[in-house]
């Protein structure tokens, strides 16, 4: 519970014995196995869960509503024998919007450059549905190395797994098949296993501190978001965006190094498509604004290891979904482009 007396959902802060070792591994240095492993799968199977789990880290935001992640979001797992670099991606939909095309279009095309994939599926839903079957109709075209996950099994009766990834081979070789659950990290060692045998022999490509390729600027604003996917509905949350317009760093006077900070204070929009959205956004005399403020400030200091100062400022910008100056604005962009 927060000083609210919140709950935070899908809480992954507590979760440090994951992530790798923590040993100072140099860029460069061998490795028995390193590679790109790409997550792909329909919204809400829990991929970006996973990706946190895995590197012990809250670099991905989580709920429960479809179409949470909007880019490819890359995160590093080391040990003693493996550097994977994960790529979290948006959940493959069909989609209405050109910022769904976009994230479709990125998720696609992660999965093409990667040296394996891992196939995400909810358990709960049982058999393939027609995404999972275009999925692996273009994984089998390209000749990917793929793993599937059958996820969210705390939530899924034992009977019913089998039936599932038998209905699953049938339309894949899969290199392998592991029920697991994100949420608790039951079998995601076994996940890592399997995972890590497709990968070749190589130099790691990274140094083990170099974590993410998120800035602490980008995780800020989706953390901002992710609290706005919490406490709005319907079609409110989709329709949000959120964009920093500054943040500004002071030092303890007696810092010891660029991250010995006293406070950073943080100015972002929040971005949606009606005016009657931002009503609900600010809600009545600003106490919904005031509560996705602190709760994101809370989450925001958890990352920043210091003191927060948040000013949130709502704005009204029509079918910004489908403009692309604006979605370029917002940090939306095809990858294929950059
Ligand atoms: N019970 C259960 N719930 C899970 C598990 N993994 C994820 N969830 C829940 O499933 C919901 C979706 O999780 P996300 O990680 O955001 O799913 P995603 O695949 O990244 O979704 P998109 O970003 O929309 O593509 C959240 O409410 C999670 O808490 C699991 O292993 N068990
Ligand atoms: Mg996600």
């Amino acid at each position: 519970m927060n000083e609210l007396g919140l709950a935070f959902e899908d809480e992954v802060y507590e979760l440090d014995n994951h992530g790798g070792d923590n040993i100072a591994y140099p860029a460069g240095s061998p490795c028995a196995h390193v590679g790109y492993v790409s997550l792909l799968g329909r919204p809400n199977v829990g991929k970006s869960t996973l990706i946190n789990y895995i590197t012990g880290m809250k670099v991905a935001i989580v709920s429960h509503k479809p179409q949470t992640t909007r880019t490819n979001i890359r995160s590093i797992y080391n040990t003693e024998d493996v550097q994977m670099i994960f790529t979290d991606t948006p959940g493959v939909h069909k989609p209405s919007t050109k910022l769904g095309k976009i994230m479709v279009g990125n998720s696609i095309n992660s999965a093409k450059n990667s040296d394996a994939v891992l196939l995400i599926a909810d358990g709960r839903f049982g058999t393939p549905g027609d995404i999972e079957k275009e999925l692996i109709k273009r994984l089998k075209e390209e000749n990917k190395k793929t793993v599937l996950a059958i996820n969210k099994i705390d939530d899924t009766e034992k009977e019913k797994l089998l039936p599932i990834i038998a209905e699953y081979g049938r339309l894949m070789d899969f290199k392998a098949v592991v029920p697991i659950s994100a949420r608790t990290g039951d079998n995601v060692d076994v996940l890592l296993q399997e995972l890590e045998k497709l990968l070749p022999e190589g130099p790691r490509m990274f140094d083990s501190e170099y974590m993410t390729d998120q800035t602490e600027r980008e995780i800020a604003k989706e953390l901002i978001r992710e609290q706005l996917l919490k406490y709005t509905n319907q079609e409110v949350p989709h329709g949000i965006a959120v964009e920093i317009d500054s943040f500004e760093e002071k030092l303890k006077d007696n810092a010891v190094d660029e991250y010995d900070r006293e406070i950073v204070k943080i100015k972002a929009s929040i971005i949606c498509e009606r005016k009657t959205h931002k009503g609900i956004i600010l809600g009545k005399d600003g106490c919904m604004i005031k509560k996705i403020g602190t709760s994101s400030r809370i989450n925001i200091e958890r990352l920043t290891g210091c003191k927060v100062y948040l000013e949130l400022f709502v704005k009204v910008r029509e079918d910004w979904k489908n403009n692309d100056l604006m979605l370029n604005s917002f940090g939306y962009k095809s990858e294929e482009d950059r």
